[in-house]
């Protein structure tokens, strides 16, 4: 029996377990990325764990989240981050050099090699043939020590594309539909493998689109070969040295399979408030826009910029909407800048932002109150934009720069003609933004310079005997990371200091939770299904931390987050009877004896509502491992245990 290609680099970088899927694997960690906005976090816990310089291959850091620096914080943690890689051996990618996915894929990728970044967007790089995997903070902290990373060995999904694209329907289409398919919780536990003649019609950076947002799917991650169309993308950013041709074998075995015809596929849109609320641009058609936002990780690359350079040039934005467009990397902008496209996106009235993320999440250009925005993004969760009645759509380029055009929701199949950009033989090539780390005779020179926003990490304790607790929220189904930890032009500048980003914890579902939190001292969150969805933001297992939060029972988990609850020595719980959600309200007294034994023991935990005098079952399936992490009361405590 052959092997999937994930499988294949999962086989080659196997250090702990062994690849049977729903068991506990450790995995070899290449590279990693971090942004800023979890970078600050991350570094303060590699700093924790005392190692002096990094032992992956590549490790870089990225400032492109937190670039709106309306107060000194953003650019003291900028500053901290720069000198902390300085010493650590951590490439540093300046402001205005990018988003940290475009330009990792530009730059960094390798196929066949193993990643893990800070950001639920890492899976960006299985468009070049990486096993890419977003991770909380720590886990990469842990992963640049030279540490293993931790998942659960996943299915493997085969989404077999057939035949190819019609005009104007684009790479977000496909991703659009292997959502309405599999919707945000149906690639939990799952990596997404591409395959089929389809897969040969897609560059580098569309396949890119289409992993970068499977990140949406709530998937490990997905992954294309590396083929010749890799092989002609890695010529083309001077790194052909990087490529190794790497495909599943013929009999590899896969978990589902899912065809998509891509010459039936029409131009779709992610309705609001959730990236799997799939409806055809058609059904839609003539609704009115009021902004139109172009960028993002998922589609601001060259050729998606070209494309909507060409349907603007020579024409007006209507005057009804505001555009504005956010180049993916510096590589990017001075491209079109150099062949004058910018001046047609300029001419045409768009409003030029810096290579970030910007919009995308919430820095900036939030739109008027009830506003209707058309996103090239990956994500429209309720308030993410800064506008809570917002209705965010989530489009193609193609349907983003048509509709700016016309000032409705217009399929771009009527309007734009099939203009085709081809791959630039050579992209334009200058790392001049991207500063090398110190040499290992220099590093201890080098002075981590660390603004007065800077906090220390949260210090936790090993797990009590017992827990007396108060259910201090309920909330519904897929409740996001947004809703956890919001985040925004006001919010995010206070990444590095979990004290004061703990006062908007939940605020988004409940202006009280943080007081009403506090004030208990000790609490349980209560949710439904795909609870934690979204980002990688270990900010929403830490802020509950500090608010004295100390197990989470939930329906189901999404990945990431329960992983970093994990880490912050949260118990995650899971109902064993999901009508028992019923069983349990805000303010109920609920009570856990022997709970180190319990989780010891392996075999779910009994949860005492008081209040209501009912006894709760539930499932607290964790690997030897996972259970070290809680009772040494986290991550960071158990790795310096076992140092
Ligand atoms: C996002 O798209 O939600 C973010 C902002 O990039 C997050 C990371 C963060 O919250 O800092 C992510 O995707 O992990
Ligand atoms: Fe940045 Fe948005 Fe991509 Fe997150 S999804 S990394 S905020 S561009």
């Amino acid at each position: 029996m052959g092997f999937t290609l994930a499988e294949k680099i999962i086989k080659n970088h196997l250090v702990t377990g062994e690849m049977v899927k729903g068991t506990d694997i450790g995995i070899r960690i290449d590279q990693t990325l971090t942004q800023d906005a979890t970078g600050t976090m991350a570094y303060l816990e590699f700093e924790a764990m005392g190692i002096d310089r990094v032992r992956t291959e590549r490790s870089v850091a990225y400032i492109d989240h937190n670039t709106l620096q309306t107060g000194f914080e953003n650019a003291d943690d900028h500053r901290f981050i720069q000198t902390v890689c300085k010493k650590h051996g951590i490439w540093f990618s300046r402001p205005g050099n990018g988003i940290c996915h475009q330009v990792h894929l530009e730059r960094f990728g390798i196929p066949g090699k193993t990643l893990i970044g800070s950001d639920s967007h890492t899976p960006t790089g299985g468009g070049i043939g990486m096993l890419a995997i977003g991770a909380g903070g720590l886990d990469v902290a842990v992963a640049m020590g030279g540490g293993e990373y931790y998942i659960t060995m996943p299915k493997i999904v085969n989404v077999e594309l057939q035949g190819e694209l019609q005009e104007n329907v684009s790479a977000k289409d496909i991703i659009l539909e292997v959502l309405r398919i599999m919707s945000v919780k149906g690639g939990v536990g799952k990596i997404i493998e591409y395959t089929g003649e389809g897969i040969k019609t897609l560059s580098v950076p569309q396949r890119a689109t289409i992993t970068n947002m499977g990140a949406e799917l709530g998937a490990t991650t997905s992954i294309f070969p590396s083929d010749e169309n890799t092989l002609e993308f890695l010529k083309a950013q001077d790194r052909a040295d990087a490529y190794t041709e790497l495909k599943a074998d013929d009999d590899a075995v896969y978990d589902e399979h899912i065809v998509i015809d891509l010459s039936k596929l029409a131009p779709l849109a992610a309705c609001p408030h959730s990236p799997d609320a799939v409806k055809s641009v058609e059904e839609l058609a003539g609704m009115k826009v009021d902004q139109v936002c172009i960028g993002s990780c998922t589609n601001s690359s060259y050729a998606d910029l070209m494309k909507v350079a060409h349907i603007l040039k020579g024409k007006t934005v209507a005057d009804g909407v505001s555009l504005a467009i956010a180049p993916g990397s510096k590589q990017v902008l001075n491209m079109l800048a150099q062949n004058g496209a910018l001046s047609d996106l300029i001419d045409a009235g768009a409003r030029i932002l810096e290579s970030a993320c910007g919009p995308c999440i919430g820095m900036g250009q939030s739109p008027n109150s009830k506003g209707v925005s058309l996103r090239t993004f990956n994500r429209n969760f309720l308030g993410r934009s800064g506008t809570k009645d917002a209705e965010i759509y989530l489009v193609s380029p193609e349907v983003a720069a048509v509709s700016a055009l016309t000032g409705v929701m217009t399929d771009p199949r009527k309007y734009a003609d099939g203009y085709k950009v081809d791959m630039p033989e050579h992209f334009l090539i200058n790392d001049n933004m991207v500063i090398e780390p110190a040499s290992v005779e220099e590093m201890d020179k080098v002075e981590v310079l660390r603004g007065p926003n800077i906090k220390e990490f949260p210090k936790t304790s090993a797990m009590a005997e017992s827990i007396s607790a108060t259910c201090s929220l309920k909330v519904e189904d897929n409740i996001t990371t947004d809703h956890i930890m919001p985040a925004g032009a006001k919010i995010l500048p206070l990444r590095s200091n979990i004290p004061a980003i703990s006062e908007h914890c939940f605020t988004v579902c409940d202006t009280e939770f943080p007081s009403r939190a506090k004030a208990l001292g000790s609490s349980i969150i209560v949710g439904g299904s795909n609870y934690g969805q979204g980002s990688s933001r270990e900010h929403a297992a830490l802020a509950p931390l500090y608010l004295g939060v100390k197990a989470v029972l939930v329906k189901s988990f999404a990945r990431i987050h329960r992983a970093n609850l994990i880490n912050a020595g949260i118990i995650p719980l899971e109902f064993a009877d999901e009508n028992d959600y019923n069983n349990i309200d805000l303010g109920d007294n609920l009570a856990i004896d022997n709970i180190r034994d319990q989780i010891a023991a392996g075999n779910g935990i009994t949860i005492l509502n008081k209040t209501k005098n009912v006894e709760i079952n539930t499932k607290c399936a964790l690997t030897e491992r996972q259970k070290d992490i809680i009772l040494a009361g986290g991550l960071l405590n158990y790795t310096m245990m076992n140092k």
